[in-house]
């Protein structure tokens, strides 16, 4: 059952611990680090990308990268992935090209993929409302003897959401093969975890559901794997879903219309860049012998190669016929459309 732990001193950990993860060897730790690069790049260009004019809105997602290179890589392929916005780059570790999710900021149509085709559904804005969704693939792919299992990424408010109780609900009561798992990075845009949920900590929430728990540190990138290989295994052997409460700390604004020195505490944001996740596991892969500044230095070109190729792309992209917006909403469309919505 749930294990309760009161206070971060008693999350899983493996880097800090200076623990091996079984089953790990040379090549994984590495290509573990390459996607951390990856979606580390992916992030800070977006941000500069932002700033030039060249995407929309953006939810950053700066030390969020363990969180997701860690879990993800606990998958198979065939297993499917549900983002929330805070994970839209998460396709690019299966293998969907960076100018995909640049054209999602973009507003573009060709941001939304064919999400059978990577088995990472669309990024989900409404928070919490793709919970049920993960819960219902994942009871069919149990339904229909397949042995896939479905991962559903979300935030510490969005366990305040009536779709998140359904979701993880029926999940439990159909033992459907789901992972819930939670980025507690302890805001939901200005509101503190303090003021979200009165429970000593999210992962309590999974004993109501009768779902086993697993509270981790979310920067460290090994950790996230153990604890999501766990759930993983469980789901995958007919033993139902698995919460899992992975606890960091928002060191970057909501989003790029965000300022947050208005509520956060700015002292604790410097204290957390300072324990990063990527230069957490940098770090440790040095200490191994695993990492040099010569294989550092081309991993972080090959990852901005990638990135510069992903906004050409998107940018070459022909613009799309704005009616396309009214395109499938309405059978008839009100006079005014009509009559020609460009006035
Ligand atoms: C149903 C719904 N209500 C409100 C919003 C506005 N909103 C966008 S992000 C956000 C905060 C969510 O916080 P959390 O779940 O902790 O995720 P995080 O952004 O911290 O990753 C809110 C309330 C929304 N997108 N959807
Ligand atoms: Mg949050």
């Amino acid at each position: 059952m749930a294990r309760v732990a009161p206070d971060e001193h008693e999350l899983r950990r493996v880097i800090d611990e200076e623990r091996e993860v079984e089953g790990l060897g040379e090549q994984d730790l590495l290509e573990l680090y390459r996607w951390l690069v990856l979606l580390r790049t992916y992030d800070e260009r977006s941000l500069v990308y932002h700033r030039q004019g060249r995407i929309g809105t953006y939810a950053i997602f700066w030390n969020h990268e363990a969180m997701q290179a860690g879990s993800v890589y606990a998958l198979e392929d065939r297993d499917w992935i549900f983002p929330s916005y805070r994970e839209s780059a998460i396709g690019l570790l299966r293998g969907m090209p960076a100018s995909t999710v640049l054209h999602w900021w973009r507003g573009h149509p060709a941001g939304w993929w064919n999400p059978a085709e990577y088995n990472v559904a669309s990024i989900c804005v409404p928070i919490a409302t793709h919970v049920p969704h993960a819960a219902g693939l994942a009871w069919g792919k149990k339904l229909r003897g397949e042995d896939a299992v479905a991962i559903a990424y979300f935030g510490d408010g969005a366990t305040s959401e009536g779709a998140f109780h359904e979701g993880a609900n029926l999940a439990a009561v159909m033992q459907a093969p789901l992972v819930l798992f939670c980025n507690n990075n302890q805001w939901a845009i200005s509101t503190p975890l303090s003021a979200q949920t009165h429970a000593a900590a999210l992962v309590d929430k999974a004993v109501g559901y009768g779902m086993p728990g697993i509270r981790v540190d979310g920067g460290d990138v090994l950790a996230v794997y153990e604890a999501t290989r766990e759930a993983v295994e469980r789901a995958r052997a007919g033993g139902g879903p698995t919460f899992i409460e992975a606890v960091t700390y928002r060191t970057a604004p909501h989003a790029t219309a965000d300022d947050p020195r208005a509520y956060i505490d700015m002292a604790r944001v410097e204290e957390e860049k300072r324990n990063e996740c990527v230069g957490r596991y940098e770090r440790y892969l040095r200490a191994h012998g695993l990492l040099g500044d010569a294989l550092e230095a081309e991993i972080k070109k090959e990852a901005l190669e990638l990135m510069k190729r992903g906004i050409a792309e998107a940018e070459a992209e022909p613009e799309p016929d704005p009616e396309l917006v009214f395109d499938h909403a309405y059978v008839l469309p009100p006079p005014n459309l009509r009559e020609g919505w460009r006035g």
